[in-house]
């Protein structure tokens, strides 16, 4: 799909939803897996969501680990292949030029780093929270040891180099806290912000979804990026109908930033 795609009364609300990131405002990013989805990586929930596998929905709770880790860590393994081929899409690159316009805080419950391999590439550096954590990062199972490494195979069950506990992801799981300062980061950012975008996320996990019913709460005006209303979509004052990888880019031709395509 491209801009051209668009319908005219999307095009219109682009443009109006354009003049609240006008100004140098703050600006908080929503972000969930939609954002990913053209990059090839598969959302959650929705038509082509991996809950529809029963067995792949049961991985992301805290209790499968104990019951059945190598699944988990199979599964989990998968992901962090994945991440050695998949690349930025239009809409992350939008996001990390958009980033440049005023005070951006992205915090997002995807755990790819696309966001922060397009902010590289554009030359950007907004504040990037991590809610859900890292594929990237591995972490013990029973103690605090925690760290970023690609090379660690986790489907070979492996252990903890302090304490000879299992290793795992460095992601959260239902069940599991938030780490306390990304959280404190983020309602910091919800409370301030001028404008919440939330892009590509069914905001139906929390504490993650209170994000943007915060900012919401403190004045900030709302503004949907995603082909589906989201279960916030009634607080939002702008809803942009249409994939994050087109709509985002609009955006940007809105603000003048780029030529549309
Ligand atoms: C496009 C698009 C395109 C498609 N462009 N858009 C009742 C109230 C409040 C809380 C709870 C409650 N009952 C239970 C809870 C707690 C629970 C929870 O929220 N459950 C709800 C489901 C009800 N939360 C937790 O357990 C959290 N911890 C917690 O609460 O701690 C406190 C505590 C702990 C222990 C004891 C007591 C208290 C932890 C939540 C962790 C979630 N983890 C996961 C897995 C992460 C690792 C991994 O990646 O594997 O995070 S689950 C999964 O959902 C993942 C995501 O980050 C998260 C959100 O999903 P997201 O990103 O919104 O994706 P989708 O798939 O849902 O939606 C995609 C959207 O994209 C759709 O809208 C599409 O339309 C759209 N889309 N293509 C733009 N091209
Ligand atoms: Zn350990």
């Amino acid at each position: 799909m491209t801009q051209a795609a668009l319908s005219p009364e999307t095009l219109a609300t682009i443009e109006e939803a354009a003049g609240l990131l006008r100004g140098n405002p703050r600006v908080l990013v929503f972000a969930g897996a939609g954002l990913s989805a053209e990059s090839g990586i598969s959302t959650f929930r929705g038509p082509k969501g991996v809950y529809n596998d029963k067995e792949i929905a049961r991985l992301t709770h805290v209790a499968t680990f104990a019951k059945d880790p190598e699944a988990v860590l199979s599964w989990y393994q998968q992901r962090r292949h994945q991440l050695t081929e998949v690349r930025p899409n239009e809409g992350h690159m939008a996001l990390a030029r958009l980033a440049a316009t005023g005070h951006y805080t992205i915090a997002t419950q995807n755990v790819d780093h696309l966001e922060e391999v397009a902010c590289r590439a554009v030359g950007t550096r907004p504040e990037i929270l991590r809610l859900h954590g890292s594929l990237a990062r591995v972490r013990c199972h029973s103690c605090p040891n925690e760290y970023e490494d690609m090379m660690v195979d986790l489907s070979s069950g492996p252990r903890c180099k302090r304490c000879t506990g299992p290793l795992r992801p460095g992601v959260v799981w239902f069940g599991e806290m938030l780490d306390d300062e990304v959280v404190n980061a983020a309602m910091r950012a919800a409370s301030e912000c001028d404008v919440c975008l939330l892009v590509g996320t069914s905001a139906l996990v929390y504490p993650a979804a209170s994000l943007p019913e915060l900012a919401h709460e403190h004045g900030a005006k709302l503004i949907e990026v995603n082909p589906e209303p989201s279960a916030l979509a009634r607080k939002c004052r702008f809803q942009l109908r249409g994939p994050a990888g087109v709509v985002l880019p609009a955006l940007e031709a809105a603000l003048g930033l780029q030529q549309p395509r």
